[in-house]
């Protein structure tokens, strides 16, 4: 595999596609290795194929407000490949999203959900519109035109959207009706992510933060370690970061702060459930301010803003909110602050500078692909249940879902192995997670 002559041709086609080009070459470095191992996959162009989608469309979305002007966003849903199943990925509504976003997105989908081991191929897709201080009733009107567009491109054995930044249960809600409105078609997994009831499963709201800190929890251990006691810092105040703060919280460790856009609450004596509860209050409201924490709990919640949360002491790192969002200069202020693990709950959550100085330092990194798998997983586990027209327990999907990250992580460490004895969970997580897809797209044919 020649990388730099693979992603010259890759950026001429794609040009100023950033954030897309520097997932596949974090990919393409990590696996280069192993794929050179494999004369079959170059013979087959599996690289030159795996990097661009099988299809993107492209969308106008019209929708009145509530001041009854009309207003036009760009949505979007990018396939990327379905050599292991029907596409699957969430849906961001966020107003940063572009198409390059949503192809960097797509193309981790493929291997996070090549590394469930459950018939998932990989998509993702949004929408350039801003939930920031909308109502309810322009959230509806939004997610009702959005799938207005999408329906016929997606359906339980097509493609199956769910949720992501700005898209949560009352968005999947919306978009749900609608789908089934156009399609006639009932209790089907078009969508997961659907509330318990009408077709949701039980811990899918959970199921990304428990299982990341279920995938922290072995790294922990890997090092003789434990995590009882340990201080996390997260970003964010999302659905991602409000599971994984409730987990790692049982599980003994503190969770001493939370960032948002507007900056960071450090938190005396670390989370309890009237703050867990009130993260989805938080969310729920658009306002998207985390400062709202310290003003709901002034004696236990410091409000610092404009700050991120890695500017507090902390034992685990767990970018939990968007992309990029821990740097070089973040990561130098963790390690000297004495940082001991570094996990990614968002996708793409640090730079790559960030997380060469984090493996430089001895520091085990877990990548985002791997460490929020439990999302998109339990995410097929709601498609079975709807396709046997079930419903498991709670129990019985936090049981399947400990599983499945106790085997990706155990997937991640066999790959990852390095020569030292130290364990590469970037390159782990890499070559595991293409493999399958290699190996299934070499199996189907020149499609
Ligand atoms: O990034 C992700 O894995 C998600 N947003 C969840 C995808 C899914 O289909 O549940």
């Amino acid at each position: 595999m020649k990388v730099n002559e693979i992603m010259a041709n890759l950026e001429a086609k794609h040009p100023g596609e950033a954030e897309y080009l520097q997932a596949v070459r974090e990919v393409l470095e990590t696996i280069e290795e192993e794929y050179n191992k494999h004369p079959e996959f170059e013979a087959a162009k599996i690289v030159e194929r795996i990097v661009e989608p099988d299809r993107i469309f492209t969308f106008r979305v019209t929708w009145v407000d509530d001041k009854g002007e009309i207003q036009t966003n760009l949505g979007y849903r990018v396939q990327f490949n379905a050599a292991l199943g029907a596409y699957k990925g969430g849906l961001r509504f966020h107003k940063a999203v572009n198409v390059s976003m949503l192809k960097f997105l797509g193309f981790e989908q493929i291997f996070k959900n090549s590394l469930t081991n459950l018939p998932l191929g990989g998509a993702k897709g949004g929408a350039d519109f801003d939930p920031t201080g909308k109502s309810d009733a322009e959230i509806m009107r939004f997610c009702q035109a959005f799938m207005y567009e999408l329906w016929r491109n997606i359906g339980p054995d097509q493609d199956s959207p769910a949720g992501d930044v700005g898209v949560g249960g009352r968005e999947i809600g919306y978009l749900y009706g609608m789908y089934k409105k156009l399609a006639r078609e009932h209790s089907t997994g078009a969508l997961t992510g659907k509330s318990y009831g009408w077709g949701g499963s039980l811990m899918r709201p959970e199921a990304t933060g428990f299982g990341a800190i279920y995938y922290v929890d072995r790294m922990v251990k890997q090092k003789g370690d434990t995590l009882k006691g340990k201080k996390i810092a997260l970003s964010g105040f999302g659905n991602v970061a409000w599971g994984a703060a409730q987990k790692a919280t049982e599980l003994g460790a503190q969770v001493v702060a939370i960032s948002g856009p507007d900056g960071v609450c450090e938190i005396k004596g670390g989370m309890d459930k009237a703050m867990f509860d009130y993260m989805l209050v938080m969310r729920a409201n658009n306002h998207n301010k985390v400062e709202e924490m310290a003003q709901q709990f002034p004696d236990r919640a410091v409000f610092t803003p404009g700050k991120k949360a890695w500017s507090v002491k902390c034992d685990i790192a767990c970018p939990s909110a968007f992309q990029n969002e821990l740097n070089e200069d973040d990561a130098k202020m963790l390690l000297a602050n004495g940082v001991k693990y570094v996990a990614e709950i968002s996708n793409m959550g640090c730079q790559p500078a960030a997380i060469a100085a984090i493996q430089k330092a001895g520091v085990p990194f877990g990548p985002g692909k791997a460490v929020n798998a439990g999302g998109v997983a339990t995410s097929g586990l709601e498609i079975c249940q709807n396709a046997g027209h079930i419903n498991w327990t709670a129990e019985e999907v936090d049981k399947k879902l400990f599983k499945i990250m106790n085997d990706i992580y155990d997937l991640c460490a066999e790959y990852g192995k390095q020569a030292d004895g130290s364990i590469n969970y970037v390159k782990g997580a890499n070559i595991a997670g293409f493999m399958r897809v290699a190996k299934a797209m070499l199996a189907q044919g020149t499609i």
